[in-house]
């Protein structure tokens, strides 16, 4: 049997915020096709790898995916054809060699993820296997048994989301019964609770990015108060049923200049050692079990602080942070900042370099949550992936969106698979 690329196409497609993006298809020399599509974020951090855009404002306003696509259909599918699709290291390492830069801002992230993710699926097809099964073959990973990941899913969306309706990003509900269909079901519930309440109340219920509510609330912890009496009205216990998780994402509303993050909304500015204690009071009161991006993306000393404060009780999340870069996670390791890693496979650009931070962080038991993007597609790797490397977290949106759905859907699928 021949694994041997044939062809590489790219082409420009658009994300659900309705900004171009790339999809990648593969085909082998026997005839074997499948393609993937790359997801794009609002909120980036600066350290993440970079997405090629043309910049020409004549076209989508500057954000046309043109130039990534090219190097896909020339300099790539020139430099992999021929190449053993099943070998993902040795192509994506090809690529990178190609690229040469740090950022990977010659070819651009987002061309050398589409083709990565591409070949996996080409080479999950061409062996017949499930895309998570074959991605344990192709990186010898040695987990047991199968096990689907606890989904946080943003129900409420603010920040970069959501027209900066609340300052923080987003407000997730953390289902935990045994089964991920069950999950599924109770966060459906929950959040069709939640727009009966935002209605009855008088608020907009109107959706973000990631198809969670929008509502411009008067204060942050509303939105919370708000999530714990729709658990109650769909007729489950917080605290037992269903938990609660954050993402601030507050490297958004840091101000470098006076050290300080301004909350528009609650009228406060504040330190990092305020904010830290803002979050030691919302644990308190409320089951937070996960808090991401609670400080800016480059103050690693105040994030070692934090993990001393609240990483006993909570998962603290670094995303922004590590940005799925093992030399910023193994920065964290030596530190002591964070105990778990958002992984983004754009943030990075290979797959192979996110299985390598997946890897690294589970090695100092750093928990792992496989993350969407807020601009996405209906492409469903991050499910595969999740379930791959036995991931703790999925975290892909609300319960309402396609593009976030299509996740939750593979899950149901993966699950009805492995159980
Ligand atoms: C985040 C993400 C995804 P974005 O901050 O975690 O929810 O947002 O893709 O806009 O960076
Ligand atoms: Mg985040």
């Amino acid at each position: 049997m021949s694994y041997k690329i044939e062809t590489i196409h790219a082409h420009e497609i658009l994300d659900s915020r309705g900004n171009p993006t790339l999809n990648v298809s593969i085909m082998l020399k026997d005839g074997t096709v499948s393609s993937a599509s790359v997801p794009s974020g609002a909120s980036t951090g600066i350290h993440e790898a970079l997405e090629l855009r043309d910049g020409d404002k004549s076209r989508y306003r500057g954000k046309g995916v043109l130039k990534a696509v090219k190097n896909v259909n020339t300099k790539i599918a020139k430099a992999l054809r021929g190449m053993d699709v099943t070998d993902q290291r040795g192509i994506d390492e090809k690529m990178l060699l190609l690229d040469g830069t740090i950022n990977k801002r010659k070819l651009g992230a987002n061309a050398i993820l589409g083709v990565s993710l591409a070949c996996a699926h080409t080479a999950a097809k061409a062996k017949k296997m499930p895309l998570y099964s074959y991605l344990r073959l192709a990186f010898d990973l040695q987990y047991k048994k199968y096990k689907l990941p606890i989904a946080t899913m943003n129900v409420l969306n603010g920040g970069a989301h959501a027209g900066w309706s609340l300052d923080f990003q987003e407000f997730m509900i953390v289902p935990q019964q045994r089964l991920f269909k069950e999950r599924v079901r109770c966060g459906a519930e929950v959040f069709h609770a939640l727009g009966d309440i935002l209605r009855k109340k008088g608020h907009s219920t109107l959706k973000g990015d990631e198809g969670g509510y929008s509502a411009a609330l008067k204060k942050n912890e509303d939105a919370i108060k708000l999530i714990m009496l729709a658990i109650k009205k769909a007729g489950y216990t917080a605290g037992k049923d269903v938990f609660l998780a954050l993402d601030p994402a507050v490297s958004e509303v840091y101000v470098k200049k006076d050290n300080k993050y301004r909350l528009k909304v609650d009228g406060k500015y504040m330190s990092a050692q305020q904010m830290i204690k803002l979050w030691e009071s919302w644990i308190k009161k409320y089951p937070i079990i996960s808090i991401e991006d609670g400080l800016d993306q480059d103050d690693f000393e105040g994030w070692v602080d934090m993990t001393k404060k609240l990483g006993k009780d909570i998962a603290i999340v670094g995303d922004d942070l590590f940005v799925t870069n093992s030399a910023r996670i193994r920065k964290g390791i030596d530190m002591g900042a964070a105990n778990a890693v958002l992984i983004k496979v754009n943030q990075i650009g290979s797959l192979s370099e996110a299985i390598d931070a997946i890897v690294l962080a589970q090695q100092f038991k750093y928990k792992i949550s496989v993350s969407h993007r807020s601009g996405e597609t209906s492409d469903t790797t991050i499910a595969d992936l999740a379930v791959a490397v036995n991931a703790e977290f999925i975290k892909t949106g609300s319960l309402s969106r396609s593009e976030r759905l299509a996740k939750y859907n593979r899950l149901l699928e993966i699950e009805e698979e492995v159980r």
